[in-house]
């Protein structure tokens, strides 16, 4: 194992729930309910296919021009911008310090592959950016989780083969988009909801080198 490849959103902080708050508001405005059981088809899916699968589960996907869907869009992240602003590094999940300080002990190669156009910004609240080798921009790449697109940009950015990397994911999403790119695939989260993983585990407070090292080599 050469290089981990971290989702941000579920895996290094909890944004998962002012994202769906902001989207629930934006629901609520075009009289579509966004409740958490659909919020979790959201996870880890980018910020238009967000809107296009709640726009077509109100079943009015066809009633927007794309003009004023990315209206939409830079409303709901206007509206999420506002809920992140007082993030500081006490809102970093457990576990991941730790597990940071080992992988950067160990000299292994550590890349954020966040569907996030956001993540920047949010490393920084944290007070983790320099821990990363590098952040893929999820603008770069052609088609978003679960497509495997960001995660092999992620091993070509670590300079390391996907063979030689694990990524760590929150979201259904995000495992198959891990799979789909050959690469171990250790997730944290609800094992049903998850079960394309090699590993699951119950929160990111069991994360550790030698867990992912473990998956890695079996
Ligand atoms: P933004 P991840 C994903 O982050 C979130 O899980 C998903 O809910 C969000 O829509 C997506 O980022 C895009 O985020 O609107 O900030 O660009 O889990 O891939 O780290
Ligand atoms: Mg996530």
């Amino acid at each position: 194992m050469k290089a981990v490849l971290f989702d941000l959103d579920g895996v290094i902080t909890d944004t998962a729930k002012f994202h769906f708050l902001a989207w629930r508001d934006l629901g609520a405005e075009l009289g579509i309910e966004v409740d958490e059981a659909f919020n979790e088809e959201l996870k880890g899916v980018s910020r238009i296919d967000s809107l296009e699968r709640i726009l077509a589960q109100g079943g009015v996907a066809d009633k927007y021009s794309s003009a004023e869907k990315d209206e939409l869009c830079v409303k709901k992240n206007a509206d999420y911008l506002e809920l992140i602003k007082e993030m500081t590094p006490a809102d970093i999940l457990p576990g991941i310090i730790p597990l940071l300080e080992e992988l950067k002990s160990a000299g292994i190669k550590m890349i954020v592959t966040s569907a996030s156009k956001n993540a920047p910004g949010i490393l920084d609240l944290l007070q983790v950016r320099a821990y990363f080798d590098g952040i893929v921009d999820p603008a770069t790449v052609a088609a978003g989780k679960p497509a495997p697109d960001i995660f092999l940009a992620g091993a070509q950015l670590a300079g390391v083969a996907p063979a030689d990397c694990v990524g760590v994911e929150d979201a259904a999403s995000g495992v198959e988009a891990i799979k789909a790119a050959g690469i171990v695939a250790v997730a944290v989260g609800d094992e049903q909801v998850l079960a394309l993983a090699d590993r699951v585990l119950p929160s990111t407070a069991d994360l550790s080198l030698a867990v992912l090292r473990e998956t890695w080599e079996n």
